[in-house]
């Protein structure tokens, strides 16, 4: 099928867009916890870090005070080293509920808090100032920022320092979850060097709730379980841990520098100095240009730091920096966004790996399948760098995607079919946020799909 031929006979603006956006609502309802909101009753019941931040961009649409509690209740868990967890578990959830749980990672800032190790991408400085812009007074009244901004500016200090496995002034991810794009074939490469746990020592929950060809193998579980428990039995601690994975991650990084940016704003607004974050974030795009960007394929790739330099596989990490405003290389990632790889304007939304690419599935997990985090944030991209009409296609095509998948994890980027969990905390939370970006006229209102 040609790739136009993918979008025929789906109407540009067939969501009812009030009636979706009471949808979208009554997911976000449904998965608070009365601190914070969990991604999937079912797949994921805690709380995960960069997931907090999403929802909580969508969130500051329904109740501002809400989305302030929502990254407060993340912030809270920080450790002392400054590192957020990837996950906060909720103590009311079985540990059965999820693998790995709280016994398996024996972690957690202070007793009574049970966390993950291991930490995601840094998008949450960005999430504390766009919800501070929902609502300054109530803000200031809660003293939001004022209490956010030495958390975060420890978060990123830490990844600035202890993460810095390069030396080169990049952020290094020490396990394939750390970049939240879990499967990637981009990690491929590195884990093949991981050996794997056997199945047979671990019990997977989440196929429980999921179709396997959705999710990934017992292969690549056996090496995440490996590489969790290697980090954790040294402590978390990252001078003396092995890292057998360690890579240099675009997304993650962009997401470093966007949310220096906001912090700078952040400091600005506390009565800080906001030149250090304004300063880091031109390092780091300096940085990610010197080290990831990859002008034969006009595209940021991955560094593998334990052999083999950059990792000729493009997944959509390599488009996030496109997000980053004044980004030298947009146009390029612009085109490449639009190219034969990505395919943006003739599939569904974004796919997370080239659709040209031998390992693309357009089903499983982070191997081809679009994102709506993902494409909210080349949406942010598309808007920073002049592309307006395709930044409004690309919303069109999300809300739609989200519409007909019952707000999906995941969709096929060929089909728009829905995988993965559906009623999921941040497709709805993105919906909320796209609606709200450009809310409904009199003739998209009260059409159905
Ligand atoms: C997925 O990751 C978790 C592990 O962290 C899992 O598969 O169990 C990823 O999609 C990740 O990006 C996301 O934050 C998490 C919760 O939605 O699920």
């Amino acid at each position: 099928m040609s790739s136009s031929a993918i979008l025929e006979g789906v109407r540009p603006d067939a969501a009812d867009l009030v009636g979706l956006r009471r949808a979208a609502a009554r997911v976000l309802l449904g998965n608070w916890t009365g601190s914070s909101t969990v991604p999937s009753r079912t797949l994921y019941p805690h709380q995960w870090s960069w997931d907090s931040a999403f929802v909580a961009l969508g969130l500051r649409h329904l109740s501002p005070r809400r989305a302030q509690r929502e990254l407060e209740s993340l912030l809270g868990a920080q450790w002392d080293d400054g590192r957020l967890p990837h996950i906060v578990f909720d103590a009311a959830t079985p540990e059965g509920a999820y693998f790995p749980g709280p016994d398996f990672w024996r972690a957690g800032p202070f007793p009574g808090v049970r966390t993950s190790g291991i930490v995601q991408p840094p998008v949450h400085a960005f999430a504390v100032w766009e919800v501070f812009r929902a609502d300054p007074a109530e803000a200031e009244r809660r003293g939001f920022l004022a209490r956010a901004y030495p958390r975060l500016a420890a978060w990123h200090r830490y990844l600035r320092t202890r993460r810095d496995l390069g030396g080169h002034g990049l952020a290094a991810i020490v396990h394939p979850w750390e970049s939240g794009m879990d499967n990637s074939p981009c990690w491929d490469g590195p884990l093949a060097r991981v050996d794997p746990v056997p199945p047979s020592r671990f019990r997977r929950r989440d196929l429980d709730h999921a179709a396997p060809g959705d999710r990934p193998t017992d292969l690549d579980y056996g090496r995440y379980v490996r590489l969790a428990a290697h980090y954790r039995d040294h402590g978390y601690d990252d001078a003396s841990a092995p890292h057998a994975f360690a890579v240099e991650d675009p997304a993650f990084n962009a997401l470093l520098a966007l949310s220096e940016l906001a912090l700078a704003r952040i400091a600005a607004a506390v009565g800080a100095d906001p030149a250090p974050h304004r300063r880091r974030a031109d390092e780091v795009v300096a940085a990610l240009l010197d080290r990831l960007w990859d002008a034969s394929s006009g595209l940021f790739l991955c560094r593998d730091l334990r052999g083999g330099g950059l990792i000729r596989e493009h997944g959509v990490t390599g488009l996030v920096p496109l997000a980053v405003p004044g980004l030298p290389v947009a146009a390029d990632l612009l085109r490449t966004a639009c190219g034969a790889r990505f395919g943006l304007g003739r599939v569904h939304m974004v796919p997370s790996y080239d659709l040209t690419g031998p390992a693309f599935d357009p089903a499983r997990y982070w191997r081809g399948p679009s994102w709506f985090n993902i494409g909210r944030l080349v949406h942010l991209g598309l808007l920073e760098h002049g592309a307006a009409e395709r930044a409004a296609a690309l919303r069109r095509s999300m809300l739609r995607a989200a519409a007909r998948s019952r707000f999906a994890e995941y969709v096929d980027p060929l089909t728009g079919e829905g995988h993965g969990a559906t009623g999921f905390a941040w497709t709805a939370a993105t919906v909320l946020d796209l609606i709200a970006h450009d809310p409904p006229k009199v003739d998209e209102v009260g059409q159905n799909s």
